[in-house]
């Protein structure tokens, strides 16, 4: 499928760390339902050799490249790392996909049709017509009831802020202005979407199937359910209060 062609150059980001049974089937599916995109692979050494797996494909491919991280630093500066570089390297669009095949690269002609009438696309679970494949009840419980209260304690009209499938523009990046964000787990993403929203840019939910993981495991932990909720319980509060107080 083609992709529209005012959106410029577009670069796939996918973090990993231990996916070393994933990896060469997700840039495959990549590369073949979105010919015209590259691919940033972003390991943070992983101990399964994922790394050394993502350098034999881009050895054989010229649009798959790969950023080497010293150790496991989170979701979040992974992605942080990949947008400068791909800032670096004059990319237009910065798409990011999780390398456990729960987004599909199929659906990826969809976010960036979406992304000509907008400046941040997020792939949505919870929206009519998002599905989840495979989820057990308590975590989509779990994801469902993390993001009404986001969505309510942050006052923004997404829902699924946690969504980690997403198209940026690159103006989109540089507006939210990534030097201060501090977010490393499900929380950055909720952290980039408000970003996006506090700037007044254009925050579209389009519907996605997810489909949990079959190889590998979850880097999902309890202190990365931690973070999230007493961030944004913090960005909450804070902006009400910053909303009470009175004009100077
Ligand atoms: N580079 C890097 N990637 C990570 C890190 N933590 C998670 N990932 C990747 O981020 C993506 C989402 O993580 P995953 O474990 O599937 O989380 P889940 O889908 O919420 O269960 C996967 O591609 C992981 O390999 C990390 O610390 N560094
Ligand atoms: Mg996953």
């Amino acid at each position: 499928m083609e992709i529209p062609a005012d959106l410029g150059r577009v670069l796939v980001i996918i973090p990993t760390y231990n996916e070393r049974d994933n990896i060469e089937r997700i840039t495959g599916r990549v590369r073949e339902a979105v010919p015209a995109v590259d691919v940033l692979v972003v390991d943070d050494a992983s101990p399964d050799g994922t790394g050394e797996v993502a350098d034999a494909l881009a050895a054989v491919d010229g649009q798959i490249k790969v950023l080497h991280r010293a150790g496991k630093d989170g979701l979040g500066p992974a992605y942080i790392a990949g947008f400068r570089w791909a800032a670096e390297h004059g990319y237009d669009v910065m798409v990011e996909m999780d390398a456990d095949g729960s987004h599909q690269p199929e659906e990826l002609p969809r976010l960036l049709t979406a992304l000509e009438d907008a400046d941040l696309v997020i792939g949505a679970r919870w929206v009519p017509g998002g599905k989840v494949r495979n989820w057990p009840r308590r975590r989509e419980a779990l994801s469902r009831g993390a993001n009404t209260y986001a969505r309510l304690m942050l006052g923004f009209h997404l829902h699924d802020a946690t969504g980690g499938y997403r198209a940026f523009r690159a103006a989109t990046l540089d507006k939210i202005g990534l030097d201060d964000v501090d977010s490393r787990g499900y929380c950055f993403q909720i952290d980039l979407a408000l970003r996006a929203v506090r700037q007044g840019l254009r925050v579209v939910e389009v519907p996605i199937t997810f489909v949990e993981r079959v190889h590998g495991t979850s880097k999902m932990s309890r202190d990365v359910m931690a973070e999230a909720a007493l961030r944004i319980t913090q960005w909450g509060v804070s902006d009400r209060t910053r909303k009470r107080r009175p004009p100077r």
